[in-house]
């Protein structure tokens, strides 16, 4: 697709820090269409005939990260979907495509090759609260969601990938100017209005 079509905001933060309940929001708000790698891996995970699905598995449980010749294929195959579909997108931008890119990249060889290749993003939501905050938030959801990473020895093995791995990448776009953090300890409502303000601006 034409990379000068498209408007794409990477969403990141700890696990469990709200990056998909503050993107559902925006969504709302501005007609992004909203791509969790994290969901796109659970979906492929679940596809029949997936030659990858025992190695999702692992890496989610583990905490790791799946390589990224698979994320990036799945995350390119969702917004050229999204992209044809597009003109009966309700809300959708104006000529562009928006894209929030939710929990990706988290690792500096995706974020690399992503920019290169794919597009380069014109925002970073970084969304930051305590470890302690995100595990009460990921041991509540873990009672109904299902997800098999919500368990205190998964969320303890995504903490180091997230602080290893993650915040690099972090930092990196840092450098370049392109984080917005904002803090997700407060309640949804407030951290939301936090999160459109920010957005609205980049959009202007
Ligand atoms: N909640 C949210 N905001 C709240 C607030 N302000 N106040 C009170 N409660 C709040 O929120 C988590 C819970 O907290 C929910 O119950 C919510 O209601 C509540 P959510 O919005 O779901 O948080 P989020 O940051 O999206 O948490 P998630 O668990 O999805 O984050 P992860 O980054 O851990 O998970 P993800 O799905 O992105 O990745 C899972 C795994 O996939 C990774 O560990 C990795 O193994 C793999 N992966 C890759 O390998 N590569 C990738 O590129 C991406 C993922
Ligand atoms: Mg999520």
């Amino acid at each position: 697709f034409d990379h000068n079509k498209v408007t794409v905001i990477f969403v990141l933060g700890g696990p469990g820090a709200g990056k998909g309940t503050q993107c559902s929001h925006l969504v709302a708000d501005f007609g992004f269409c909203h791509l969790s790698a994290g969901d796109l891996l659970r979906a492929e995970q679940n596809r029949e005939g997936s030659q990858f699905g025992e190695l999702i598995h692992n890496c989610i449980k583990e905490g790791t990260i799946v390589p990224m010749e698979v994320t990036i294929k799945l995350l390119e195959n969702a917004m050229s979907a999204a992209l044809k579909e597009s003109p009966t997108r309700e809300g959708w931008g104006e000529d562009r495509g928006r894209f929030l890119i939710d929990g990706f990249p988290r690792k500096m060889d995706q974020a690399l090759k992503f920019d290169e290749e794919v597009c380069r993003a014109s925002l970073v939501l970084f969304f930051s609260t305590t470890e302690q905050v995100m595990l009460d938030r990921l041991l509540e959801r873990g009672k109904t969601s299902g997800r098999e990473d919500d368990n205190a020895e998964s969320i303890k093995k995504r903490f180091v990938t997230y602080k290893e791995t993650t915040m690099p990448v972090i930092q990196h776009y840092e450098a370049l100017g392109k984080v917005a953090e904002i803090d997700s300890s407060p309640s949804v409502e407030e951290v939301h209005l936090k999160a459109k303000e920010v957005v609205a601006k980049i959009l202007q």
